[in-house]
């Protein structure tokens, strides 16, 4: 099956491999292409990043470096897609880190629910020092990590009941991401947390195999998701950042120039995608209630039952993320606030 896998995949870039020997900025003088994939649709924020990447790479290369999108989960989910990026078959991938964390572990520091308080302090604590240190890592699984784009504030969705305390958690079938964190939390929440990819989740929800999901309100109507699931509640439990990863294997095989070339689109890429993404948080609330969905406000109190209802899953976490990697983390979160 690899074999067909990695045949069938060496195939799909014939179109642009071949005959453009008079590119200028190449050092091989050939076209390369990059094969880029990503779970969202192309009306999110996610794929108009990755359109601005395309765009900024193919100008800035001249045509020496040719950029595929592919949107939808059409070339697989964000695992299966990281999985293709270490074996060479698709160049980039832009996946949520929670499911990153089976790669490295440390990843998971950010899923620690309630850790940032905003944006802001997210986006400092990502492009700073120990967000940066993060994406070495990635090295090590054969991957180059060259920026943080924004997923966002994850809120609940369920076709049950409005849920606006720890209490209307109980029982309900909740999909997670694939992350350990993720599952636990949940269960310290009362509910029945089953992990599952992105693209099986629609159909899930439709045929009733959970009850219930949570991502931001861009995804949540974006992705329809209104039109299988009634109620929504505000409880932003987790602050959840996507990755702009690369094959090492291709990064490697580039020319100093068009590594920073990449590296820079990804990085300004990502500048415009979180814009489009908050822009697009604040007003698909009231789209949501347009659409049908009934809307439950989580008070602080009841946030605060929800956090110290995951603070021991925390705890048990510190030691399986790395102390150090969370220490630095909350260090920085503390820092950003000054
Ligand atoms: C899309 C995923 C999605 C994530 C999830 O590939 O799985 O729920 O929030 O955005 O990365």
């Amino acid at each position: 099956l690899l074999i067909t896998v990695l045949a069938a995949c060496g195939n799909s870039g014939a179109e642009s491999s071949s005959g453009e020997g008079e590119s200028a900025s190449g050092d091989s003088g050939e076209a390369k292409t990059i094969k880029a994939g990503i779970g969202l649709n192309s009306d999110h924020p996610q794929y108009k990043g990755l359109l601005k990447f395309k765009e900024i790479v193919e100008e800035k290369t001249d045509g020496a470096i040719k950029v595929d999108t592919y949107h939808s989960g059409q070339l697989g989910d964000d695992r299966s897609m990281t999985e293709a990026l270490q074996l060479g078959t698709q160049e980039v991938v832009i996946p949520s880190t929670a499911p990153l964390a089976n790669f490295v572990p440390e990843f998971s520091v950010f899923d620690i629910p309630f850790l940032f308080p905003n944006e802001q302090v997210a986006d400092e604590v990502l492009d700073g020092e120990v967000g940066q240190e993060l994406l070495g890592k990635l090295e090590e699984q054969n991957l180059v990590g060259l920026s943080y784009w924004e997923n966002g504030f994850r809120d609940l969705t369920n076709s049950e009941r409005a849920v606006a305390s720890i209490d209307d958690f109980d029982g309900l079938k909740i999909r997670t991401m694939e992350n350990d964190l993720h599952l636990d939390a949940f269960k310290a929440l009362g509910a029945n947390p089953t992990p599952m990819a992105f693209t099986e989740l629609f159909t899930a929800m439709q045929q009733g195999t959970v009850d219930g999901q949570e991502n931001p309100y861009a995804t949540i109507y974006l992705q329809k998701f209104y039109e299988v699931q009634d109620h929504v509640s505000n409880t932003h439990h987790i602050y959840s950042p996507f990755v702009f990863l690369m094959s090492k294997s291709f990064y490697d095989g580039l020319t100093e120039d068009q590594q920073k070339i990449v590296k820079d689109a990804a990085v300004e890429a990502g500048k415009h995608e979180r814009k489009l993404n908050r822009e697009a948080n604040e007003k698909y609330l009231k789209q949501l209630q347009e659409e049908g969905m009934e809307y439950t406000e989580i008070s602080d109190e009841a946030r605060q039952e929800m956090v110290d209802a995951v603070a021991p899953v925390i705890e048990d976490y510190k030691s399986k993320i790395g102390e150090e990697t969370v220490d630095k983390v909350y260090q920085a979160i503390e820092d950003a606030q000054k």
